[in-house]
């Protein structure tokens, strides 16, 4: 926490912290992976760069260097003992002046790291989940920025998340305010007809997530077509498969629509997941170069 490695009960913010008002805080989810070789983090400079971005929207400058908070994530998850954990990296406007502009409140930096398992359950990612079109639109660029993972945002996903879980879903899917697909409320989606890979475009209001590219790369080693394009909602219950894809939910199948059956996870959903395992474990590899790896003091 700025700099310090501060015990879990001692992280704590005061209550004027402006990001707590006004929600003036950028974050990454990240993840590292027990491998034979200690454990590795997936796309580290990837989430990194990602991170660099967001707040570079929010005209919010990092006090750190991106290598700087690449070896701080290094040396907390070795001193942590954990093998395989959840890295959450938040930047934030600190504790100054109140009110709405925040350029004179300082830039705070955290980063934490815990055990968090499968994001919406083993069994979603094994048998597939049931999720609905949320009555939320996902935030227009025309008001805030879908393209940078900033924490007041994250409203918009909380409406979602609660409606649909409230509803018996699993997941809320967003249409972006022209009425197209844009993603899960956590989670980039995909869609899978006669062979060929669907997914919403940039301008769909996403998150540009670091799976979704990863899937696009692997979809594209194993020859299968990925066209980026808008989706209309009626193609998501017509799709042959249509899978989420996120740092904490890694690639969940969706068997449900609406209430409408899509099945249970098809070829293609299942081929990509494999891989997409196989790589995030450091069990591929033709995806070595994705991971960052982070040297431990071996077991006494
Ligand atoms: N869209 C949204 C809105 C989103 O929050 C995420 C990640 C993605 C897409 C996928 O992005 P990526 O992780 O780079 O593939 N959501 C993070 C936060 C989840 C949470 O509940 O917190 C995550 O998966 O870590």
């Amino acid at each position: 926490m700025n700099g310090e490695f501060v015990a879990w009960e001692d992280a704590k913010v005061h209550v004027l912290t402006h990001a707590l008002h006004y929600g003036t805080g950028v974050f990454e989810g990240v993840r590292a992976y027990a491998t034979d070789q200690g454990p590795a983090i997936f796309r580290h400079f990837d989430h990194l760069a990602r991170l660099e971005a967001s707040a570079k929207l929010y005209y919010m400058p990092l006090p750190f260097s991106t290598e700087e908070l690449r070896t701080a994530t290094h040396e907390l998850i070795s001193r942590s003992g954990l093998r395989s954990c959840y890295i959450r990296p938040l930047a934030f406007r600190g504790h100054g002046p109140m009110g709405l502009d925040p350029e004179s409140n300082p830039v705070e930096v955290s980063i934490a790291v815990w055990e968090w398992g499968a994001y919406l359950g083993d069994a979603g990612k094994r048998d597939g989940i049931r999720a609905r079109v949320s009555s939320w639109r996902r935030m227009s660029p025309q008001s805030t920025i879908p393209h940078s993972k900033a924490t007041g945002q994250y409203l918009n996903s909380v409406l979602a998340k609660i409606e649909a879980k409230r509803a018996g879903y699993e997941e809320a899917i967003m249409l972006d305010d022209h009425g197209h697909v844009s993603e899960g409320s956590g989670e980039n989606l995909f869609i899978v007809k006669d062979g060929t890979i669907f997914t919403p475009p940039q301008t769909a209001s996403i998150l540009d997530g670091i799976s979704r590219r990863s899937i696009i790369q692997i979809a594209a080693d194993l020859g299968t077509p990925v066209v980026e394009r808008a989706i209309a909602r009626a193609e998501l219950v017509l799709a042959d498969e249509v899978f989420l894809v996120g740092t904490a939910a890694e690639l969940t199948p969706v068997r449900e629509v609406d209430d409408i059956e899509i099945g249970p996870p098809g070829e293609v959903t299942r081929e990509i997941q494999g891989i997409y395992d196989d790589a995030l474990n450091g069990r591929n590899p033709r995806y070595e170069h994705w991971l960052d790896r982070v040297a431990v003091p071996s077991a006494v």
